[in-house]
């Protein structure tokens, strides 16, 4: 009896923690990120400038987690990944783990979904809360 007690408590203790680690205090991740540049629907002839902003979470290069902190993640015709995901490294997966928040794409001609997309020290994304997409144009010179 004892026992199976103790391990009820152990459970619960676990799927608590669990919980704590995965959500954060409130459950959910606060504040958001933007592009400050381009505008969606932007028609841009050559390479593309993007500044990359955040409102109520913190900058941070990657390489330790720390709660409410993080960095930029541009998702090149992907869309935003669930939270948790490793975010890939590759060409359409671009990583600004030195805190960058400005950037210049060199695309070819055609049409773009370009997502931001924050994610932990550990490349960990936040979700779809702390993400934001825009479309754009790339125009041949
Ligand atoms: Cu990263």
């Amino acid at each position: 009896m004892r026992v199976f007690r103790r391990v009820n408590l152990l459970v619960v203790c676990m799927v608590t923690l669990v919980g704590i680690v995965a959500c954060g205090k409130d459950g959910k991740p606060t504040g958001r990120v933007f592009f400050s540049e381009p505008k969606d629907g932007a028609k841009i002839t050559g390479p593309v400038k993007v500044v990359m902003g955040v409102e109520g979470i913190e900058i941070k290069p990657a390489g330790e987690v720390v709660e409410g902190t993080g960095h930029h993640h541009i998702l090149i015709n992907i869309g935003f990944m669930a939270p948790g995901q490793v975010i890939p490294t590759d060409n359409t997966h671009r990583h600004f783990g030195k805190g960058q928040t400005e950037a210049t794409l060199n695309l070819p001609p055609g049409d773009y979904r370009l997502t931001l997309q924050f994610a932990d020290g550990l490349h960990r994304s936040y979700g779809e809360k702390l993400s934001a997409t825009i479309n754009i144009k790339v125009a041949a010179r």
